[in-house]
């Protein structure tokens, strides 16, 4: 289409008339970047084709990603790199006077998810699309992401995101390939030839309409596809109030719940989930018979993937349509059907556990409710089997008890594999949550550590560091991450760290530039950026990074001369908007920076910076810039967490606990480059079992404990209020269920360690730079190449 700058030129100028019906000097900088936008998808358009025409024909087994998040952030600058003509568009652009950058923030984040569950399929897609391996997404076409914060005083305020609202070039509406889904109604039954067969009646219809989005790889001419689903109105049913389902159809895509790791029981969240499933399963089935006759064969050609419990329905679902509509018998069905499915799970907070009430459930969904039944009756007649007797267990494990469907046992039962997000969260599910499954089928358990995508993370987000890694070890590394390993001959190289520091002070100078923009606070680019970004959420214990900045503080009053290191405290989270508790701790943080940021006795060491509207792209900024990367949960709470593997392999140092993937880093980077503190996962676990702990007793025997807390609620915090109250309670009277006071002097010791370590600049980069050489392994493109290998069985292809 253009393979000149001059090509580029003349197509993108006389797009741009045409589209915007204006002439060059009148366009807008919208304008400049839907048609940029436009253009480059057309030019994706012939290897998506190809892409497509390949899979059909060449009948290669596909992989389908169910997830009902995809946080995809922004795409103009991933597409542009992966496509190979950045470089090319930008001077293009700049021949015209337009400044690529400009138009990359033109681009609103597509927000599709709350955290690291979403930010992990979208991180997967990529990778997927880059390795050449067939794997598509399927989501949900949310006409609003996830809330826009404001602080107004502190106060998380929360706007309704609108990333629709100037069009969204990248994708497809597909109105031909819409489906019908249908909710409510009841199932009539009838006999022939012994068989029965169900009819779902009197159903409310809606209609499921696909836009695809291309996931383009990079360095390859593979373009899979992202296909997002929008509910729309059907058929109007006579005697029925046309508005009203007009906006109960609508309503099914309008929101994503903004939840994270908690479990939303609202029918409307059911919908969704049925409403995704039930469109993308008919069509894999509808093109896997385009491509192969059998369906008996169907694990043979495809695996299905549910990210989490979410899409589990998508299991009665093809049950459902291979029984119903293919004539399948249950047994050859249910055999096909576990063997296409596999499911990670990412948490094991209780409250995050999905379970359904039957009387809620049933009515919505009957014809479904009616295939969980029969899984859960043959299954629980399997366990009294294998476990004669033993009711207890038996009904630990059913898929229905007390009047609640559980979801994770369905998918359990439903799938071929199930997979932890890193090794302690494995080994915690097969030893505690899902020791009774684990044990009934300890082969289906398997661990895949998360991983990023390098590329966007790294190569599209760090050009200082991205250029100086190119320099020393050419750009292997971007299709093959372990390469960063080469770096490690470069640590005793003081050239090359001196000019480490170079992409890291440039960094910190952009971070710093826009902090002074968007907060007016002024911070030293020489101080230690000290970062959490993340979720808000008790278990991740931003209250102990902000108690922690509070004693050094008093420090700094107690005795102005300490000798303390100048540090800048970065935070970044939203609050789930009902989450009354996380909304406090914001306010919270916001108190101590307002005490701290100008005070005299303070001398500008400490500055507390809390950047509104933590997203993708802010990430993006952010995360380059940090020198310390706070990963601080209570060891046993976070799956793996993704956030400490982005900041790795930026060059940040992680100060954290014994959680999550911190452990896998640590194995890798050794000791002695990372700063560990606190409980290990088993002494948690093992406290909150023998309630061995009182978070009083660190109260009365801790001065600073003492302080600081007092301080909470006497007055001494700005626009404190009452407001902080319940945060006192909750490490006193309600005994600190995430073990912040017991944690507090591990941690406080450690941040001591980090401000040492930071003084000795010489052996800080060399740090770094092990860090960043050894992260690699975080590459989602080696956590792709395992669920490839091990789960999908699709080995072969582009698989290095
Ligand atoms: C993770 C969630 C999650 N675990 C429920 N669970 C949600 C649960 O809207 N909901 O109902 C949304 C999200 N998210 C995260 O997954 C883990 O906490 C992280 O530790 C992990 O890194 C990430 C990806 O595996």
């Amino acid at each position: 289409m253009f393979s000149s700058q001059e090509e580029f030129k003349e197509a993108y100028l006389k797009k741009l008339e045409m589209t915007s019906g204006k002439a060059f000097p009148d366009t807008t900088l919208q304008d400049r970047y839907d048609t940029l936008g436009q253009l480059i998808r057309e030019y994706i358009s012939m290897n998506w084709i190809q892409t497509n025409e390949q899979y059909r024909y060449q009948k290669q087994k596909q992989v389908y990603y169910l997830s009902i998040e995809f946080l995809l952030g922004r795409l103009l600058r991933q597409n542009l790199m992966n496509l190979g003509i950045y470089e090319l568009v930008e001077e293009g652009l700049g021949d015209l006077g337009i400044d690529l950058k400009d138009m990359e923030d033109v681009e609103q984040d597509a927000a599709l998810g709350n955290g690291g569950l979403g930010r992990l399929a979208a991180c997967f897609l990529d990778s997927m699309a880059s390795m050449d391996l067939p794997g598509h997404g399927y989501g949900i076409r949310y006409k609003h992401g996830l809330f826009e914060q404001k602080i107004v005083n502190g106060y998380q305020m929360e706007l309704p995101e609108q990333w629709l609202r100037h069009g969204y070039v990248w994708e497809v509406r597909k109105p031909d390939l819409m489906m019908q889904i249908p909710f409510w109604g009841r199932i009539e039954s009838s006999e022939k030839d012994g068989v029965t067969s169900f009819r779902h009646v009197d159903a409310e219809i809606v209609a499921a309409v696909p836009y695809d989005l291309p996931v383009v790889g990079y360095g390859t001419t593979t373009v899979n596809t992202l296909r997002l689903w929008n509910a729309e109105p059907y058929a109007y049913k006579a005697g029925r109030d046309m508005m009203k389902y007009k906006r109960d159809t609508e309503a099914i895509t309008e929101f994503l719940y903004p939840d994270d790791t908690q479990d939303e029981g609202k029918v409307l969240r059911l919908k969704q989930q049925y409403f995704l499933v039930s469109a993308s399963i008919r069509t894999i089935l509808e093109s896997y018979l385009s491509r192969h006759g059998d369906l008996t064969n169907l694990h043979e050609h495809v695996a299905i993937h549910i990210n989490d419990t979410h899409p589990v329905l998508a299991i009665p679902e093809m049950m459902r349509v291979l029984i119903d509509e293919y004539g399948m018998d249950w047994d050859s069905a249910w055999g096909v059907t576990t063997k296409t499915f596999a499911y990670t799970n990412h948490t094991t907070l209780s409250e995050a556990l999905e379970r359904w009430l039957v009387r809620i459930f049933q009515p919505l969904l009957p014809r479904i409710y009616m295939i969980i039944d029969e899984i859960n009756e043959r299954f629980c007649r399997d366990l009294w089997d294998a476990y004669p007797g033993e009711w207890g267990r038996i009904e630990g494990m059913a898929i229905i008890a007390h009047g609640e469907v559980k979801m994770a046992h369905l998918a359990i039962a439903g799938s071929h594999s199930v997979n932890g997000v890193a090794k302690i969260h494995t080994n915690i599910l097969k030893e505690r949550e899902m020791n009774l499954f684990y044990q009934y089928f300890p082969g289906k358990f398997n661990s895949k550590t998360n991983g990023i995508t390098h590329r966007r993370w790294l190569l599209n987000s760090n050009p200082p560091l991205a250029s100086l890694i190119q320099s020393a070890i050419g750009d292997a590394w971007i299709k093959d991450p372990s390469r960063l390993s080469e770096l490690e001959s470069f640590t005793a190289d003081s050239a090359f760290l001196e000019n480490l520091h170079k992409a890291k002070q440039l960094n910190k100078k952009r971070l710093a530039d826009r902090i002074l923009q968007t907060n007016g606070i002024v911070v030293d680019p020489d101080s230690i950026f000290d970062i959490q970004i993340k979720r808000l959420h008790a278990y991740k214990r931003q209250l102990l990074n902000i108690l922690h900045i509070l004693h050094l503080f008093n420090r700094c009053q107690e005795n102005p001369d300490a000798d303390i290191p100048s540090r800048t405290f970065i935070f970044g989270a939203k609050a789930s908007p009902g989450y009354y508790y996380a909304k406090k701790i914001i306010k919270l943080i916001h108190s101590v920076a307002d005490l701290v940021n100008d005070h005299p006795a303070v001398k500008g060491r400490i500055k507390v910076v809390f950047l509104e509207n933590y997203r993708v792209s802010l990430a993006e900024e952010i995360i380059p810039a940090a020198d310390v990367s706070q990963q601080i949960s209570t060891a046993s709470k976070e799956a793996s967490g993704t956030g400490n593997m982005k900041f790795m392999m930026n060059g940040a140092l992680t100060l954290g606990t014994l959680d999550g993937a911190n452990i896998e880093i640590q194995e890798q980077v050794g000791d002695e480059n990372i700063f560990i503190f606190g409980l290990r996962a088993e002494e948690v676990m093992k406290q909150q079992q023998d309630g061995s702990y009182y978070s009083m007793e660190y109260y009365h025997h801790d001065e600073r404990i003492k302080k600081m807390l007092d301080q909470l609620i006497d007055g001494s915090l700005p626009d404190a209020g009452d407001h902080f109250e319940t945060i006192y309670d909750s490490l006193l009277a309600e005994n600190d269920e995430f073990f912040v006071l017991r944690d507090f002097d591990s941690y406080a010791k450690a941040h001591e360690r980090v401000a040492s370590a930071y003084r000795d600049q010489e052996s800080w980069l060399r740090m770094s730079l092990i860090n960043i050489a050894r992260s690699g392994y975080f590459s989602s493109d080696r956590t792709i190449a395992e669920y490839a290998r091990e789960i999908w069985r699709i080995g072969g292809v582009g698989l290095r």
